[in-house]
């Protein structure tokens, strides 16, 4: 059994942690169920690893202030970079108001280079929207802009820059935006915000390269790569809403939900009409868009959420190499531990177990680097990194962060041979190879 020690070392920082159990908590004694009208920058939404946005009623407008700035980030323990974000962090803190609301936003440039914040999916004023050169003049460095505009859809939506934009959302800076409705439809015990996005940060290196254009190799979910994310963990039977924005820079992620059927009810166009919406287990969320999507957790258990492109799925794979898989590497590793003792060829019977080389053996990590980094299991290593992280599903009484203590009989393991006996199977005495 692995310790709370151990998790809280292998997944989150303890910080998040317990703030996901204390949300998670509060989710479950105070649920939205009555469907009441929610009151603004109440963290009503709940964004794992972040943050909600601090705001006040003032003149007519709910007030908020965005700092855009240069942050230190920790992708996962392990790897920290030199990002740019919104005040101090990214993802941006998630701004969460409610549907009808008036708006005034101010923004403080404290980049070295000019920036605008275009928000991505409201319906407002032309001049409000954010778009460098084309509805307004870019902000300087050390300015700060007022926007301001009436929320009139609920929905979910983002916010990122409309100026240099290639490079500016590369290095971090986007954030999530909710318009909650007044009155919800479908009340929900927990609604999950979820920012998307994808970073080139050399092994060793000290920022993203927002030059990068198709070898992203650090994958995240509201900027943080498995086992750096926040587990989600509701009770049994909860009904739960994700809303997930993708901000990459080039690649559309296929969210992939273990056990659960789920329904996209809105995307950051508006609701999806009921006769319109279908079940799915996989849900593509594109580039520049969002999708919400709701479930039951019907299901106690420890389950997978994760982008199901397997490179997606990786921390900090390099792509460059050739396959070793099948190559008979004797002799060369033999005369290479003589010439280049310093050097490890590995990958011959496949990529699994080098997470455990690095993890459970000793082997030591590059400097600031997760090369395949995966995170311990109860098993295991969990072979996978990137944009992961787990929904863990508990009677209301064990909402905490332990692994899931599985009923006997119903974990797979060693088929014993009187039932491969009793069922007629006959294991082949050899492989595949030895036929060929
Ligand atoms: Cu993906």
């Amino acid at each position: 059994m692995v310790t709370r020690r151990e998790l809280l070392q292998t997944t989150a920082a303890a910080a998040a942690l317990s703030t996901t159990l204390a949300k998670s908590a509060a989710a479950t004694s105070s649920t939205s169920s009555t469907g009441a009208a929610p009151s603004s920058g109440t963290g009503r939404t709940w964004t794992p690893n972040g943050e909600t946005l601090a705001s006040h009623a003032s003149r007519g407008a709910r007030v908020m202030h965005l700092v855009a700035e240069e942050v230190e980030h920790e992708f996962c323990p392990g790897l920290k970079a030199r990002c740019w974000g919104y005040n101090g962090r990214t993802v941006g803190p998630t701004i969460e108001v409610v549907e009808g609301e008036r708006v005034r936003i101010y923004v403080t440039n404290r980049l070295p280079e000019p920036t605008s914040v275009h928000w991505h999916g409201l319906v407002l004023p032309n001049g409000m929207d954010g778009v460098a050169g084309l509805t307004q003049r870019p902000i300087q460095p050390g300015e700060t802009f007022a926007y301001e505009f009436d929320c009139l859809r609920a929905g979910t939506y983002m916010y990122h820059p409309h100026y240099d934009e290639m490079t500016q959302m590369a290095m971090g800076m986007m954030g999530m935006f909710i318009v909650l409705p007044r009155r919800d439809p479908r009340p929900v015990d927990l609604d999950v915000v979820m920012m998307l996005s994808e970073w080139s940060v050399p092994a060793g290196g000290s920022r993203p390269n927002p030059l990068a254009m198709a070898d992203f190799n650090i994958l995240t979910i509201n900027s943080k790569a498995f086992p750096g994310t926040a587990p989600v963990v509701v009770k049994t039977g909860a009904r739960v809403r994700f809303r997930i924005g993708n901000l990459s820079a080039m690649d559309h992620h296929a969210m992939h939900l273990h056990a659960f059927p789920f329904t996209v009810v809105a995307t950051d166009g508006g609701e999806v009409p009921p006769s319109a919406r279908f079940p799915e287990v996989t849900t593509l969320v594109a580039v520049g868009s969002t999708k919400t999507l709701e479930f039951t957790a019907a299901l106690d258990g420890d389950w997978a959420f994760h982008c199901h492109m397997t490179h997606h799925g990786m921390n900090q794979m390099g792509h460059g190499f050739p396959s070793l898989i099948g190559a008979e590497l004797t002799q060369v590793k033999a005369r290479l531990a003589k010439q280049s003792p310093s050097v490890m060829l590995m990958g011959e019977a496949g990529m699994g177990g080098m997470a455990d080389m690095f993890e459970m053996e000793g082997m030591k990590y590059p400097a600031n680097s997760i090369p395949m980094k995966g995170g311990k299991g109860p098993f295991s290593m969990i072979e996978m990194g990137g944009m992961f992280t787990v929904v863990k599903v508990r009677p209301p009484a064990q909402l905490d962060d332990e692994w899931y203590q599985h009923p006997k009989g119903t974990v797979a393991d060693l088929a014993t041979a009187a039932d491969l006996a009793a069922d007629g199977v006959v294991v082949p005495a050899t492989g595949v190879s030895a036929k060929t």
